[in-house]
């Protein structure tokens, strides 16, 4: 291509780019575009799948046959999110297999929340209020990205993101009508989930490498730090009336702000759960390898099967052709 055409290309992008429309898989995009998007939505992708570890870890222990079907179809639906994520990348020309192999190989990354580990049950109920509710506000803004097929993902997503974080919220409210001890643990757990919540929307904006560039292309609608603090504001009334204490002595509303001021989380945390040193990462990336190499089987019989129909259709639809042609010449 010539760098004429290559220019004429990329100010037709730019200009998509400004009228806030959408970039679809067909239209050209600049490879950098391509390669932020893949990053992001595998990271996402895989986030969900490994997302189903921390709670299904609980399914055989859930407290009631009520409280396991329920879990069941939380867990489901996020196995679901990662589905709709994989295909919207693979829209992106990179196979679900691919990234598979580039998660396993430690080439791509996944949510640092999903490397604590669920020490009771209420830690299902904390999951869906505060980490579900994180991601609602990380995920609400994505369903405006601009990729469509992102985009268009992201809708339902966050649909059943918010079903989740009530569920979660139910499950803690019932928790806090009953014994001393239900609340106590209920406490513990929040505790425990409150600082890793605020890491997941990334490393402060001045720390964030990929912000002003995603933000550019309006991949992300907002920065890290916009979102800590919207989430902070939306989950502080709740907290209240859960009945719960934030685990935080600098947490107070700020009036001239109309904002919450709130503590620093501690980053080399961050960093540490990122660089693969988190409480659970290691038993993490072995279930999911396990899991892998378990499914083997059912890839191969899937892909016989697709091979088999394939098969049967074309050699269906050439018998198909070979009559019309003898239908014809008989004519
Ligand atoms: N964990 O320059 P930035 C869920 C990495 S789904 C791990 O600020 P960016 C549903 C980042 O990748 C949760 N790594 O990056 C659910 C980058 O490294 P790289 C997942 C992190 O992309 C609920 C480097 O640090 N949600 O919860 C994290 O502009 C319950 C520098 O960071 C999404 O993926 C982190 N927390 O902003 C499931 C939402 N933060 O890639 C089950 C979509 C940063 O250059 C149960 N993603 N890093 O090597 C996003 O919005 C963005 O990618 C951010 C990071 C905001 C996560």
């Amino acid at each position: 291509m010539t760098a004429e055409a290559e220019e004429r290309l990329l100010a037709g992008f730019e200009a998509t780019i400004a009228r806030n429309d959408r970039i679809e898989p067909r239209d050209w995009m600049p490879d950098a575009y391509r390669r932020t998007l893949v990053r992001q939505i595998a990271q996402h992708a895989h986030s969900e799948i490994i997302g189903m570890q921390p709670e299904g870890e609980w399914i055989g222990r859930a407290p009631s046959l009520r409280r396991k079907a329920i879990l069941l179809a939380k867990v489901q639906d996020e196995a679901g999110h990662g589905l709709y994520l994989y295909s919207a990348c693979e829209t992106l020309g990179v196979s679900r297999a691919e990234l598979t192999g580039l998660l396993l190989a430690g080439r791509q990354k996944y949510s640092s929340i999903f490397n604590y580990p669920t020490l009771s049950y209420a830690d299902v109920g904390t999951i869906g209020w505060l980490v579900d509710g994180a991601a609602i506000c990380n995920q609400v803004p994505l369903c405006r990205t601009s990729y469509g097929p992102y985009g268009r993902a992201m809708i339902r997503i966050c649909k059943e993101e918010s079903f989740h974080q009530r569920q979660g919220y139910e499950l803690l409210m019932t928790m806090m009508r009953g014994t001393d001890a239900q609340r106590a643990m209920v406490q513990e757990s929040v505790d425990r989930f409150w600082w890793p919540s605020l890491m997941m929307f990334g490393p402060p904006d001045a720390e964030s490498t990929n912000s002003a560039r995603s933000m550019a292309w309006g991949v992300k609608r907002n920065s890290n730090d916009e979102l800590r603090q919207r989430f902070v504001d939306m989950t502080v009334p709740q907290a209240d009336a859960l009945g719960v204490t934030l685990p935080d002595p600098d947490l107070r509303w700020n009036d001239e702000r109309g904002h919450h001021d709130f503590g620093e989380p501690d980053w080399e945390e961050l960093a540490a759960v990122i660089r693969g040193d988190g409480p659970c990462n290691a038993q993490r990336m072995r279930h999911r390898r396990a899991a892998h190499e378990d499914g083997a089987w059912v890839r191969e019989a899937a892909s016989a099967f697709a091979s088999r129909s394939a098969g049967a259709a074309a050699s269906h639809s050439a018998e198909a052709s070979a009559t019309l042609s003898a239908e014809a010449g008989a004519r």
